[in-house]
């Protein structure tokens, strides 16, 4: 979807977005975070389908020769992933068939370090090409890569809120932070799973995953992000624990035909 509020994206500007397909149809945002493997949010993986992931072009439709298609391999949803009375761990990594090479229209986003934490009120930028209002049919969604500013608000801050609001409890879970825009900048359905990035020294950080809101851009309700940083440690060991498996499966696959051959020259 369109992001709310936003502006349409310069090329190359965020060559880390990602378009997460079923069948060439947009689903959701993602992030490239290595050469073969993409970040984005539990709630946009619905099941077992043949997921695509797009990227290096802000079109969501249309292929640029810029940009690459790779079929899905593997997912990894968070196990405490949830999303009954309130959306916790909404996160999920894709392995991709085989690794993308980057350009200048593809590179990967850094991740925060564990200790690493976003300072409240920093202004940040949320991508996508989700709706551009609330009402907005998920059909007319934007082609063009949208932007938007978000300032961050830290958890507890966020979640009273929400209390405020709707008198309910713990609504923002841990692993989660917000954002919000005086503007009526959101995000918005379609641009889940996509990046909340900001810049430090020149260097842009992921900080958040795109995971849910009460409306887009209403006012006085910020959008809610999967905070990156708490889920540092989880993430590396997803990517640790697969490329580990990855060796040993071609170690042996390389023994049984290495084996036989050896057998034939041998004496
Ligand atoms: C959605 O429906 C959605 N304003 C995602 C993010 C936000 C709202 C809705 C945040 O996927």
């Amino acid at each position: 979807m369109r992001i709310v509020g936003g502006v349409p994206a310069a090329e190359k500007k965020w060559p880390w977005q990602v378009s997460l397909q079923i069948r060439d149809t947009h689903i959701c945002g993602a992030s490239l975070i290595h050469h073969q493997w993409v970040l984005t949010a539990a709630h946009c993986i619905f099941g077992h389908f043949e997921y695509t992931v797009k990227m290096g072009d802000i079109n969501v439709r249309h292929g640029a020769h810029t940009a690459v298609t790779v079929p899905v391999r593997d997912i990894v949803v968070h196990k405490y992933y949830y999303s009954i009375g309130t959306i916790s761990n909404d996160i999920a990594l894709a392995l991709l068939e085989f690794p993308v090479n980057y350009s200048s229209h593809i590179q990967p986003i850094c991740l925060p370090e564990k200790t690493f934490k976003v300072e409240s009120g920093k202004e940040c930028w949320v991508t996508g090409w989700g709706k551009r209002e609330e009402s907005e049919p998920s059909d007319s969604a934007p082609f063009h890569l949208q932007e938007a500013e978000q300032n961050i608000i830290h958890r507890q801050k966020c979640n009273e809120i929400f209390q405020r609001k709707l008198s309910r409890n713990d609504m923002v879970t841990e692993g989660a932070l917000c954002g919000s825009n005086e503007r009526g900048k959101d995000s918005c359905q379609g641009d889940s799973g996509g990046p909340l990035v900001c810049e430090y020294n020149n260097t842009w950080i992921q900080v958040g995953i795109v995971s849910w809101g009460i409306g887009c851009g209403r006012r006085g309700f910020p959008g809610v992000y999967a905070d990156v940083g708490y889920f540092r440690d989880w993430l590396v060991a997803q990517v640790n624990q697969a490329s580990s498996l990855d060796p040993v499966a071609l170690l042996t696959f390389g023994l049984l035909l290495v084996l036989p051959l050896g057998t034939l020259v041998t004496p």
